[in-house]
Formats: C-alpha cells, sequence, structure tokens
C-alpha cells in the first residue's frame, strides 16, 4: 500500500511557468494567496492536480472567477480546466505555531521559516509538488513590523515598505525556475553578519547569515567557510555564484544539517554557530563542510535539479563527493579520508547490510523522507569518487563541465549524469551503473601467491555482493582497486602503486621480477567502497602501519590488527594484544607523522564496527575484550601516553590543522591513561577540563571523566551545566556525553535525563543528542534485559507524534535484530512490533519499522 515506484515515473501533465505568492505572515493563522500560471503540457485531458498537506481552500479562481466544481482528493485539490494555459488562484490558511513536524512554513523560536524538501510545500500551498516542476517565483511577505523586523525570501530583494498597523511588506524575485521544494521564506527579529564576495566574472555578490543579536559573534567561522567556498567552486569546478544575495539564516528547531533553498538556506544553528568557548574542533569542521555542501547545492542541486525523488543520489552524492574535496582542502587530506571512510562503515555498511538496504537510485519507496540515508548520500558520494578515480582529475572535470552545460536549468537523472561523464571523458561506464542499481556492500578477498622460482606474485581477487532485500543475486561490478606492493625483507618498492579495474567475478593480476617474498597494499585510499578480506598475517599487517606510504592504508593496516585481535578476545574471552600494542607503540614513536594522523591511527575501532565483524555480536563479549585492549595499552605504553600528552599542550585556542592535530592527540592519550587505571588519570581529566580554554578540550576531558567512576565526574557534568545551561547546542552535548557513557548505570542515567526539565522531545537536536546517541551506545541500547530497546520505543512512538521525520530517523538501531543472539532478536522484534501497531503511527514510521520486521 501506497508504494511509488521509480519505473512509474511519467512526465507532469501541467507545467507552472510562474507563480506569485502572497504571504500575510502569522503565528497562529497565515494567509497563503497563490496564482499559478499554469500551462497544459501535451494534448491529454487530465485535470490540474495541486498537492495539499491536508488543507481546505478558502477560494479557488480561475482566470479571475470563483469556481466550486474543484475537489479535495487525498489531500490534493483537482481543478477541471479546458483550455491549454490558466491562471489559478487559491487561498489557504495555516498555522505555523501547531506545525510540529517542522515541514512547511514553522515557528522557531519565535521566528517563521520553512523547510519544503521534499515535499513540505504542500503544506503552505496547493501546488504540483514535485521536482520536475519548474517555477519563476514572486514572493510577496506581509507581517508585524516589530515581531518579524526581518523578511527574506529567495531570489533578490525588489520592494519593501511599510503597512498599517505596525506591519511591513517586502517583496522578493528569484529569476531562476525552481522545483517547489527549493522555495524559502524567513520572517524574524535577525540580525546579520555581512561580507562581500566578487566572483570570477567580478560580480558583487552580497553575502548575509542571519542570526540573534546575542548569536552574531559565533557567525565568523561560517561567513569564512561560505566565502571559501565559493571561491573553491570557481576554482575546481568553474561555478559561479548567479544571484546578487545569498542569504543564511539559522534556527534552532531543524530536522536535519541544513535546506539549500536558492538563495535563502536554512541551517540547523548547530551548523553555524561556532566560538572557541562553546564548539568542538569537530563542531568548527563540520560547520564547514556544511556551509560547503548547501553552497554547492546551488549548481548540484539547484541550478540542475532531480526529475523525481529516486534521483536525490543525482544532487546529494555527487555534492557530498564535492563537499568532501573541499575539506580535504583545507587541512590533513589523509584524515579527512579516515574520518569519511569511519563515518560511511559506521552508518552506510550497516545499512547496507540490514532490512532497509537500497540502492543509491532505490526503485520504490513509501515516505521519501525515509531516503535521505547514509546510502543515498555517502555511497552516493563514494560512487562519484570512483567515476573521478576512473576517469583521471582532467577527464572528470570535463564530464563536470558537460554536465553542468547540458542540463543546466533542467531537472535531470543519474543517467545524465552517467551519460555526461562518458561522453565528456570518452570512458565507458556501461557496467559500472551497476553501483545505482544494486545494494549491498560488495565482498572481496585477496589472496597474493608469490613464486620464488619466477620471481613471480599471482594475486586472486574475487568479489561477491550479498543478497539485499528484493535483489537476491547479484552481478560483478566494476571495481577500481588501488594496489601496490612492498618487499617483506627490504622493505622496498616491488610493484609501484596501480590502479586495476576488476569487473569480473573472479580475477588473476600477475606481477613480474618479485624477489622477495612480497606484501599487499590494497584498496589504497579506500578507492572502492567494498569490505576487503585478506589472508595477511599480523605480522604483514604491522609491516603495512609502520611502511606504507599511503595513509589510508597505513590506517586501515592497523584497524585490522586492532580488529583481528578484538573479535578473537571477544570470541575467546582472551587474545594475544602484543601485535596491536607494537603497532601502537611504532606509530606514536614515529615523528615524522602528522599528530592528527597518530590520533586516528592509535583509536581502537568502535564496539559497533567490531560487532560488525562477527557472524553474531555479543556486545558485552565486546565491551569487556576492548576495555581489556585499551586497559593493556594504556598500561603498556604508559610512559609513551604520558609524553605524548605532555607534547600535545598547545599555548592558545587556535584553529589550524596543527593545533587540531594536537588537541585530538591529546584526549586521545588522556582517555588510554584513564583506561590504564592510574590513580591521578580523573585528576589528569579533571585539571583539563577545568583548565581548557576551548570546548574540543573541556568535552574531551568530560567524556573520559563521564565514562569513569570518580568524584570528579558529578562535578565536572554539574559544572557544565551550570556554565551552559542557557546555551542549546551546548547543553545537546551534556545530554549526549551522558547517553554515550559506557558505564553499566548509563540507561538508568538516560531515562533520569528524558524526564529532566531541559529535555524535550520537540527539539530535533536535543531528542537526537539523548535518544539517538543512546541508541549509539551499543552496551547500553543492547542490555539483555531489553530495556534499552523499550526506552527507545517508547520516546519512538512518543516523538512520531509530534515529528514523525526525526522519529523514523532512529528506527534503525532496532531493525539490526538479525544481527544479535535469539533472545536479544525477539525483544527487539518485540519492540518494532509494538510500535507498527500503535494507532495513529506516521507513514514515515510504518515504512520503517515494517520494514524492519520483514
Ligand atoms: N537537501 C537537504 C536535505 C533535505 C532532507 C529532507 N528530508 C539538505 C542537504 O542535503 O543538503
Ligand atoms: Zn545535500
Amino acid at each position: 500500500a501506497g508504494v511509488i515506484r521509480r519505473e512509474d515515473y511519467t512526465p507532469p501533465d501541467w507545467q507552472v511557468p510562474e507563480i506569485a505568492l502572497d504571504f500575510a505572515l502569522d503565528a497562529a493563522a497565515t494567509r497563503v494567496r497563490a496564482t499559478l500560471q499554469v500551462v497544459r503540457s501535451s494534448a491529454h485531458d487530465q485535470p490540474l492536480v495541486l498537492d495539499g498537506g491536508g488543507q481546505t481552500p478558502l477560494s479557488v479562481i480561475v482566470d479571475g472567477v470563483a469556481i466550486n466544481d474543484w475537489r479535495l482528493e487525498g489531500g490534493a485539490l483537482i481543478v477541471p480546466l479546458s483550455g491549454a494555459a490558466h491562471v489559478v488562484e487559491t487561498e489557504v490558511e495555516i498555522a505555523p505555531e501547531r506545525n510540529t513536524q517542522l515541514m512547511g512554513l514553522y515557528a522557531s523560536g519565535g521566528n517563521l521559516c520553512t523547510q519544503c524538501e521534499a515535499e513540505g510545500f504542500r503544506r503552505i500551498t496547493f501546488f504540483p509538488d514535485r521536482p520536475d516542476v519548474l517555477s519563476v517565483y514572486t514572493v510577496r511577505l506581509a507581517a508585524d513590523k516589530a515581531r518579524y523586523p526581518v523578511l527574506l525570501a529567495n531570489g533578490d530583494p525588489i520592494a519593501a515598505g511599510d503597512l498599517p498597523d505596525g506591519r511591513h511588506w517586502a517583496e522578493w524575485r528569484d529569476p531562476f525556475p525552481k522545483p517547489s521544494y527549493l522555495f524559502a521564506l524567513v520572517a524574524g527579529d535577525l540580525v546579520a553578519n555581512r561580507a562581500t564576495f566578487t566572483t570570477m566574472s567580478g560580480r558583487d555578490v552580497a553575502l548575509g547569515i542571519w542570526v540573534r543579536a546575542a548569536d552574531l559573534p559565533k557567525t565568523e567561522h561560517a561567513l569564512a567557510a561560505l566565502q571559501t567556498s565559493m571561491a573553491w567552486d570557481e576554482r575546481v569546478y568553474g561555478r559561479e555564484y548567479d544571484l546578487d544575495v545569498f542569504n543564511i539564516v539559522a534556527v534552532d528547531d531543524f530536522n536535519f544539517g541544513a535546506m539549500e533553498n536558492k538563495g535563502l538556506n536554512i541551517f540547523n544553528s548547530r551548523y553555524i554557530l561556532a566560538d572557541a568557548d562553546t564548539a568542538t574542533d569537530y563542531d568548527f569542521d563540520a560547520i564547514a563542510a556544511v556551509v560547503a555542501h548547501e553552497y554547492f547545492h546551488n549548481w548540484s542541486g539547484n541550478r540542475i535539479t532531480c526529475r523525481d525523488w529516486f534521483q536525490l543520489s543525482l544532487k546529494e552524492g555527487f555534492t557530498v563527493f564535492r563537499d568532501q574535496g573541499f575539506s580535504a582542502d583545507q587541512g590533513s587530506a589523509a584524515v579527512k579520508r579516515i574520518e569519511d571512510v569511519r563515518g560511511l562503515r559506521a552508518a552506510q555498511f550497516p545499512e547496507d547490510a540490514g532490512p532497509l538496504a537500497h540502492p543509491i537510485r532505490p526503485d520504490e519507496y513509501q515516505e521519501i523522507s525515509n531516503f535521505y540515508t547514509a546510502t543515498i548520500y555517502n555511497k552516493g558520494a563514494e560512487v562519484i569518487r570512483m567515476i573521478a578515480t576512473i576517469l583521471g582529475p582532467e577527464r572528470f572535470r570535463a564530464g563536470t563541465d558537460l554536465y553542468f552545460d547540458r542540463f543546466d536549468g533542467t531537472a535531470a537523472t543519474c543517467e545524465d549524469f552517467v551519460a555526461s561523464m562518458e561522453a565528456g571523458s570518452g570512458v565507458d561506464l556501461s557496467q559500472f551503473r551497476l553501483w545505482y542499481a544494486q545494494a549491498g556492500t560488495p565482498r572481496v578477498t585477496a589472496s597474493l601467491h608469490h613464486d620464488t622460482g619466477s620471481d613471480r606474485a599471482t594475486l586472486t581477487v574475487s568479489q561477491r555482493t550479498p543478497p539485499t532485500p528484493g535483489q537476491p543475486s547479484k552481478q560483478p561490478m566494476v571495481l577500481p582497486l588501488k594496489l601496490k606492493l612492498f618487499g617483506a625483507q627490504t622493505a622496498q618498492t616491488l610493484a609501484p602503486e596501480q590502479l586495476v579495474l576488476l569487473d569480473q567475478p573472479t580475477e588473476h593480476i600477475v606481477f613480474e621480477g618479485v624477489g622477495e617474498r612480497p606484501i599487499l597494499s590494497i584498496n589504497r585510499g579506500f578507492s572502492a567502497p567494498v569490505v576487503i578480506e585478506t589472508d595477511r598475517s599480523a605480522a604483514d599487517l604491522a609491516f603495512l602501519s609502520a611502511h606504507d606510504d599511503d595513509p589510508f592504508a597505513r590506517y586501515e593496516a592497523m584497524q585490522q590488527l586492532m580488529l583481528d585481535t578484538l573479535v578473537e578476545s571477544a570470541a575467546n574471552g582472551t587474545a594475544d594484544h602484543q601485535a596491536v600494542i607494537a603497532a601502537i607503540a611504532g606509530t606514536l614513536d614515529n615523528a615524522a607523522l602528522d599528530p592528527a594522523f597518530i590520533a586516528e591511527a592509535v583509536l581502537l575501532p568502535s564496539d559497533a564496527f567490531v560487532g560488525d565483524q562477527m557472524a553474531r555480536v555479543d556486545p558485552e563479549a565486546i565491551f569487556r575484550a576492548r576495555e581489556a585492549l585499551r586497559a593493556d595499552v594504556g598500561q603498556r605504553l604508559a610512559g609513551r601516553w604520558r609524553a605524548a600528552y605532555d607534547a600535545a599542550q598547545v599555548d592558545r585556542f587556535e584553529y589550524t590543522p596543527a593545533a587540531k592535530g594536537l588537541r585530538r592527540l591529546k584526549t586521545v592519550a588522556l582517555g588510554y591513561i584513564a583506561a590504564s587505571g592510574v590513580d591521578d588519570a580523573a585528576g589528569l581529566a579533571f585539571a583539563q577540563f577545568e583548565g581548557a580554554d576551548n570546548m574540543t578540550d573541556r568535552q574531551g576531558a568530560l567524556a573520559t571523566l563521564v565514562a569513569g567512576e570518580s568524584p570528579e565526574r558529578v562535578a565536572a557534568l554539574d559544572i557544565f551545566y551550570n556554565r551552559y545551561g542557557d546555551n542549546a547546542l551546548v547543553l545537546d552535548k551534556w545530554f549526549q556525553v551522558q547517553a554515550l557513557s559506557s558505564r553499566a548505570d548509563t540507561l538508568a542515567t538516560v531515562e533520569e535525563l528524558a524526564r529532566h526539565r531541559d529535555f524535550t522531545l520537540a527539539n530535533p537536536n536535543r531528542a537526537r543528542a539523548l535518544i539517538g546517541a543512546f541508541s549509539a551506545n551499543q552496551r547500553a541500547f543492547h542490555a539483555a534485559d531489553g530495556a534499552g530497546y523499550r526506552f527507545v520505543a517508547d520516546q519512538l512512538i512518543a516523538l512520531d507524534k509530534l515529528n514523525p521525520q526525526t522519529a523514523a530517523k532512529m528506527i534503525p538501531p532496532l531493525g539490526r535484530w538479525r544481527r544479535f543472539d535469539e533472545a536479544r532478536a525477539a525483544l527487539m522484534r518485540q519492540e518494532l512490533e509494538r510500535i507498527v501497531a500503535t494507532p495513529g503511527l506516521s507513514k514515515d514510521m510504518f515504512e520503517q519499522a515494517s520494514k524492519s520486521l520483514a
């Protein structure tokens, strides 16, 4: 029921080249008048169908005459029309302050704002709310001047003026035809941090970052990131900004990160506001990445949009790839790649291996909001990265130039993108297209055989993509794998890095002139988003962790060593830690390495990632294995951790790649010092907490304390709360750090926090900080008695009544029941069944929970 299929796509019956919107804004009752120029697309006799979101029209006027033969069908307004072109006017009344879904026009912090992607525009006015209907928008806003002194919409401002009764108005026009999901307005009491950007052709663009007056000092970083992004897109992709103004507004209540509305981006305030005292380095980096991402959408998303929502990865995968390239250019590209792969493995690999697996271009959906996934975004970006790797930089740029040129001003498909890449580069991507169609993470086994007699080494590589829902059998994919061989004795390069394109189930790659035993370095740079299984020994992995010249491969060798050790220890209750300890020691001792890289390389894989390597996840055994290894590494390398900790002190806060790397290493070292169990660890952490001049050090120390049993733990939590209690974004950290704690009493703590006076499900950031973080805490969420599952299900059922989209996003951890023992699986299923049986459940939750049970 209610399944939308990609193969059923048909072009719209009516186009709407122009729309004029007139808003009489008011939090309780906003009047919206829409005037649509509608044009019949072909010789058909279909009526005009305008999507709606539950409202009833106050009037429907066709060519100036009020009609009453309209009807409502499933929320849509059906208007019978006889001619080829008409003017259709509707009026509705909506209530922004009662909009808890945060889709459409809603109130946040006393201001009014919109979110339309994917299908929120229909909750504002009747319209063909699909991305292949492109219109030029003229928007008139009127509101109380004292409450809403600032009135913003897409495009350029045209005119403004005062009205009687303390009201005022402003008119905006966006000359670029756009789909309804890119519509936006903001009315509020806001101030702007302003700057000018001069584009490559010499045009001046007025930039503004709009926030509450008190937050103005926290906008410098976002503004700088915007300017850097604009210059980067000109330099790297030849893309110039096209309007005279570019505004960003920060709001506190937002369902996800940010939204690329044409000329008027609206952001979750967590991705705008930053200063050293309240934001971590991670936050600063995320702000720059999201600002860049939304800005880059101006071309990859807005100038060229999606024909239908099955093509979502056309804009999202490509734009994530673009923002990853931008971030890599701002600091350490190696560390950025490690972070991105870690994120992919934490979110996308489990999705691709579970009941919600879908291709980056899905074939069907019930609720499109459920498809803004790590697969569409992050695997989508990996697919673009593989195209870039296969084509090489010049041909890739030729491909993107051709794509932007060919499809500017249109609603395009993934196929249009791939065809442009082929035409621009001359490279055949026929088989590569399977990456758009097949779900599941390919598994690659690689085995290297050395024949000493002939000095020949043969690498045998096989690939297999596991079945996923609706796709029982898979064809072989094109896998671009970067390989290199090192000599086990001499550490020399035996075969230089080469890119091989695998496209068969099994292939043999022969290396001649290999005089000594070779060690395989494979999937360097994570050139393909696959799982690699090799028969490399612990000694070979240790060698690579010390000698590989590809930073990702070096990190990966170390991770593999750690994973092998942890999986063995979780299965057997014990394992030899020596190889891991030696590899970490070698990494810490290597003065040639960047501290930021060292910090990533010496971190143990997460509990969840260890679980992903096991046939059946045993959360308690994994937790014990990881704690034992952490303690051992902490004790055996105690002197090195102290030395690293002392060496990583930074005089004064600076947001530079070097200072960030030192801060990261410092807190990683602190974690190992605490894990070692020494008496002064809590004192050291508390001193860092108290003495910090920045949030990175303070939060790092707090997280260390919160995991332990010391009296400093309670003190630090209280100090933190009292210092930041009025700052919602920092208070989110206070909730989150407790929800992520590895302590045995975390569930009880989290249940209590859910009753805290500062907790509310109405704010998505707060809900995610507690509920989302808790369900990512493998040990606590998977408590054997099922209390963690029950708590999360209770919260999600309550949240669904307010905000289905945000609730449904938190279903996947419950859907992983197949990966656990029978007792846990039954308890998880029981909660999913309870959710599905809830009266009045949203479509969002129903789709996620019922698919998770299947
Ligand atoms: N395009 C938006 C995401 C909209 C999510 C709607 N459920 C932000 C982004 O990806 O840039
Ligand atoms: Zn995006």
